[in-house]
C-alpha cells in the first residue's frame, strides 16, 4: 500500500471542531468549537470572540500558535501538532479577586483527565503549573474582562505537552519541561484526552457556579506546601515556608522574621530541600 497508514492512535490524535464535538456529551463546554491549524494565540482569539458575544463554553483550539502566551508576557512554546493548546470562554458569577478559582478547576480537571487516560500522576504547582515529577508538563493562563468588580467574561487557556521531546523546546526548557509521551515512553492520542478534560471541566465549573469551592481539593494536589521555597514576585525574591494558600489562591509565605506574607501573584522558582543535619 502506498502512503502512510493512519492507525487508530494517529487518527484519534487529529484535532478538528467536529471531531471534538463528536461523542463529547457536555451541555455547555465545547458546544461551539473554533479550530485553527495555526493561530497567534488561542487566548487572544477567545478574548476577541468573547468580546463579540460568543456563548459561554465556546472552545478555541489550535495545533500551533505563533504567539502562544504565558503570564507576564512570557512565551508558551509548542512544536506543531505536539500539544493541547486550548482556551475556553466562561461567564462565571465571580468577583474579580476570585478569578484564580478558574485556574484551580482547570488544573484539577486536567490532572484528573491525564490520570484517567494515562495512569500518570500529576501534581499542581502554585500558581498555575501542572507537573509530572518535578518537571512542567502544562500551564494555565486565566484572563478576565472586568466590569467594575465583576467578571464579564473569562478565558481559561491551557497548554499541555502531549507528544513532544523537551529537546524540541528552546534551551533551558530541556531540563524543566516534560511531556506525557516522555513520561510514558509512548504517544498519547490527544482527542480522547481533550474530551475527558472538557467533561471534567464542565462538572467542576457547574460545582463552582453552585457555590462549591475547589480550594480544598486544589490544596491537596499542590506540590510544595509545608516546604521552604524561593518565590519571585516581580523584581523581589522572597524566601520562606509555603504555609498554605487562601481561598482565592494567594500563597501564604512565612518569612524568616516570623511575619506572614500573602503573595497574590508570583512564581516559585525553587523548592529548598531540607538537608538533614548529621548527628
Ligand atoms: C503558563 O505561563 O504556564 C501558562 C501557559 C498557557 C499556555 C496556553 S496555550 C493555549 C493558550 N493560549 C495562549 O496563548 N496561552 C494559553 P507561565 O507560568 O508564565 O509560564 C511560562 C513559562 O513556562 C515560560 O517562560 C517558559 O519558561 C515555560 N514554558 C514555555 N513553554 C513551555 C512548555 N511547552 N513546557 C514547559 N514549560 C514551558
Amino acid at each position: 500500500m502506498d502512503g502512510v497508514e493512519v492507525g487508530p492512535v494517529l487518527s484519534l490524535d487529529m484535532l478538528s471542531a467536529d471531531g471534538v464535538r463528536d461523542g463529547l456529551g457536555t451541555a455547555l463546554i465545547g458546544q461551539t468549537v473554533f479550530y485553527w491549524r495555526s493561530v497567534g494565540s488561542t487566548n487572544e482569539e477567545a478574548r476577541r470572540l468573547a468580546g463579540r458575544g460568543a456563548p459561554e463554553g465556546t472552545l478555541v483550539l489550535a495545533d500551533h500558535q505563533t504567539a502562544g502566551r504565558g503570564r507576564l508576557g512570557r512565551r508558551w512554546e509548542a512544536p506543531p501538532g505536539s500539544s493541547l493548546l486550548v482556551s475556553v470562554i466562561l461567564r462565571p458569577h465571580l468577583a474579580a479577586p476570585q478569578i484564580h478559582r478558574l485556574t484551580m478547576i482547570a488544573g484539577l480537571a486536567m490532572a484528573e483527565a491525564i490520570e484517567a487516560e494515562t495512569g500518570l500522576s500529576v501534581t499542581l504547582k502554585w500558581p498555575n503549573d501542572l507537573l509530572i515529577g518535578e518537571a512542567k508538563v502544562g500551564g494555565i493562563l486565566a484572563e478576565a474582562a472586568l466590569v467594575g468588580d465583576r467578571v464579564e467574561y473569562a478565558v481559561v487557556g491551557l497548554g499541555l505537552n502531549v507528544n513532544l521531546d523537551p529537546a524540541q523546546l528552546p534551551g533551558p526548557l530541556l531540563v524543566t519541561a516534560t511531556s506525557l509521551s516522555q513520561a510514558l515512553g509512548r504517544r498519547v492520542a490527544r482527542r480522547p484526552l481533550l474530551q475527558t478534560f472538557l467533561r471534567a471541566l464542565e462538572r467542576r465549573y457547574r460545582q463552582l457556579q453552585a457555590g462549591v469551592s475547589p480550594h480544598q481539593e486544589w490544596v491537596s494536589r499542590l506540590a510544595m506546601l509545608g516546604q521552604p521555597v524561593v518565590v519571585a514576585v516581580g523584581e523581589e525574591v522572597l524566601e520562606g515556608l509555603a504555609e498554605g494558600v487562601d481561598e482565592d489562591g494567594a500563597l501564604l509565605l512565612r518569612l524568616a522574621d516570623g511575619s506572614l506574607r500573602v503573595v497574590v501573584a508570583g512564581d516559585v522558582v525553587s523548592v529548598r530541600r531540607r538537608v538533614a543535619s548529621l548527628p
